[in-house]
């Protein structure tokens, strides 16, 4: 048998959540909610992320604030509105730690990377020491706490990550693969949200196995191109190489499910602020310019569009995020279907002067 790939996914425990306590060490134990003002129960917008005792009581998310205010019945309980520059100081300085235990080692996002450590770790007991070895500096070094999945392939890894949080360490050598993913419920898969396990569900698939076992013709013609990328992963089977991040990021982007579907104009305002501040803090520690906003939707029956508008030059301001943003998203609330996901992303990235930009200078792409 061909010697199989070990590659780990790591991914920090209730990120930004975690990023607070480091600055609040007499918030721990507490539940700690990172979202908008909660006002009372008044507040609008959503939950980012809560930590593990808050989310005793339910608080996940996405979850309008308003909704976890009432849930978490805790008198200790402490919101803070996010700090986005603190997320991206603590993303960077943990990911520098991550990536010195990888042979090739790719970033995922603000809280998660992939690590191929086949050469390093040589076999899977020693998978398990450098990944034991990697929490521990990630604790010690940074004051948080990750889980990671170590497994033949990433699509395995990052069920495996997830499966014990938090703090959680599974392993999931060749051998066990199909027993692991089995009995899981096919939204493990990434990807497979609540419509698609629904439509899974509707065909009598409930777990891994029920899709494993579903004839891939049948799924195609049902799924199309995405059923091969379910069908292989539900089977075990992910080829996607680990690839090294080299230069800048070609864009920033942010997305939110909402925790209800929604077509109200406000709603999805509160979240699009929340997206349009993680986007440009996380261009401003890049310290990059942008020329390109685009937008992301996803409508409850899954039908997604995307919109994008250039400037005439590069530039670092919000403002015009936030107007371009505001004017793409009119067309899809004036639709009739209710909201399903948005998404922000700043394309066009370059790292020369900012010149000042007025908003008649927008064109369309
Ligand atoms: P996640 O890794 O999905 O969540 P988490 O790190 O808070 O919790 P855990 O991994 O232990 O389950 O996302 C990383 C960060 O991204 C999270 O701390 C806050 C942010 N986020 C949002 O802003 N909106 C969202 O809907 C989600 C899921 C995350
Ligand atoms: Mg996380």
């Amino acid at each position: 048998m061909a010697a199989s790939r070990i590659v780990f996914h790591v991914d920090m425990d209730a990120f930004y959540a975690s990023c607070e306590l480091t600055e609040h060490p007499e918030w721990r134990g507490k539940p700690l909610i990172v979202g908008a003002d909660p006002g009372d129960g008044r507040g609008r917008g959503v939950v980012l992320t809560a930590t593990y005792e808050a989310r005793k009581f339910g608080v996940r998310s996405g979850m309008p604030i308003s909704q976890a205010y009432r849930q978490c019945k805790d008198p200790d309980t402490v919101y803070v509105q996010p700090h986005f520059d603190l997320y991206v100081r603590m993303s960077r300085e943990v990911m520098v730690t991550i990536q010195s235990f990888a042979d090739v080692f790719e970033s995922w996002g603000i809280d998660e990377a992939f690590l191929d450590v086949t050469a390093r770790a040589g076999s899977w007991e020693g998978a398990r020491v450098l990944a034991a070895e990697l929490k521990v500096q990630v604790r010690e070094r940074h004051g948080i706490t990750c889980s990671v999945g170590a497994a033949p392939n990433k699509a395995v890894a990052k069920i495996a990550s997830d499966f014990q949080k938090p703090d959680g360490l599974t392993v999931v050598e060749p051998e066990a693969i199909e027993s692991f993913l089995a009995p899981m419920p096919v939204n493990r898969i990434v990807g497979v949200g609540r419509k698609t396990s629904e439509r899974l569900e509707a065909l009598g698939i409930h777990t891994i196995a029920d899709l494993a076992a579903y004839p891939s013709e049948d799924l195609a013609k049902l799924f199309g191109s995405w059923a091969t990328y379910m069908g292989n992963v539900a089977r075990g089977i992910d080829e996607t190489p680990v690839q090294p991040w080299t230069g800048p990021p070609k864009s920033i982007g942010s997305e939110t499910t909402f925790h209800e579907d929604t077509r109200d104009p406000e709603a999805v305002w509160d979240i699009a602020k929340d997206l349009i501040e993680d986007v440009h803090a996380r261009l401003g520690h890049e310290g990059l310019a942008y020329r390109t906003v685009g937008i992301k939707v996803r409508f409850e029956d899954f039908e997604t569009f995307t919109r994008a508008r250039s400037l005439r030059v590069h530039t670092k301001d919000k403002d015009p995020i936030v107007e371009q943003v505001r004017a793409m998203l009119r067309e899809f609330l004036e639709d009739g279907r209710d909201l399903r996901l948005i998404g922000v992303r700043l394309a066009d990235l370059n790292e020369k002067t900012p010149s000042a930009v007025s908003l008649d200078r927008f064109t369309s792409e």
